[in-house]
């Protein structure tokens, strides 16, 4: 049984890696992020007001992301385990997935930090915007979500590695690398796996 998370900057390669440690791990990834872009997509009420902060690099209320988040987490595939991708990002938002485990005797077994330079994930999400055209990959755009990540997120990295639950990996390099180096740090923290 995995509970863990992965937690980085704007472009530090959560998605990339989420996918290829769901399959490794044969764990359901959550990435909040493409929830939220399936639902812009769809032009559901959560799309329509997630994409007005999303197109400016502002984080979606916290309220808004944590009501979706302890729906998803309520779901029966993710009763053996889960790794989210991009959540928490805000302290209330760690208070909230503590709330939602403790109700159910559980806890966060892992979090697993991805690093890189700032300026090798600005190239790296001026890069994606011209593949996939997302409009929250501009420069003006991604400086700002990454002093949010500055500002906000690092107390949440902060938080886990007090806690001794957090490992801390070098997002640099060929995607197949930094998925091993994840897994020998997921090993390290944890050898009996992931509880
Ligand atoms: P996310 O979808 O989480 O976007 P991200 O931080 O840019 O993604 P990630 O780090 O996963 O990058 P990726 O692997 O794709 O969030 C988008 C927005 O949603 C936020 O700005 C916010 O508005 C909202 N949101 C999401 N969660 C929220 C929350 N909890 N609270 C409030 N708001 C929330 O990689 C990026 C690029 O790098 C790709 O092009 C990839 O191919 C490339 N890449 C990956 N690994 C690489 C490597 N090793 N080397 C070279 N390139 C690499």
């Amino acid at each position: 049984m995995t509970r863990m998370l992965l937690i980085g900057p704007p472009g530090s390669g959560k998605g990339t890696q989420a996918e290829r440690l769901s399959d490794r791990l044969g764990v359901v990834a959550i990435s909040t992020g493409d929830i939220f872009r399936t639902n812009v997509q769809e032009k559901t009420p959560l799309g329509l007001k997630a994409k007005t902060y999303m197109d400016v690099g502002d984080f979606v209320p916290d309220e808004v992301t944590n009501e979706m988040v302890r729906g998803r987490l309520s779901s029966e595939d993710v009763k053996d385990g889960f790794l989210l991708d991009g959540y928490p990002r805000t302290v209330q938002q760690i208070t909230e997935l503590d709330d939602i485990l403790g109700r159910n005797g559980q806890q966060l077994a892992l979090a697993v930090l991805l690093t890189a330079a700032d300026e090798e994930l600005v190239e790296r999400l001026l890069g994606r915007a011209l593949i996939t055209g997302r409009t929250d990959d501009n420069e003006t755009v991604v400086r700002h979500r990454l002093d949010l990540y500055h500002r906000q997120t690092e107390t949440v990295v902060a938080n886990y590695a007090q806690r001794g639950i957090l490992t801390s990996v070098n997002g640099s390099g060929p995607v197949e690398e930094v998925t091993d180096r994840v897994m020998a740090a997921i090993e390290k923290m944890a050898p009996k796996g992931v509880h």
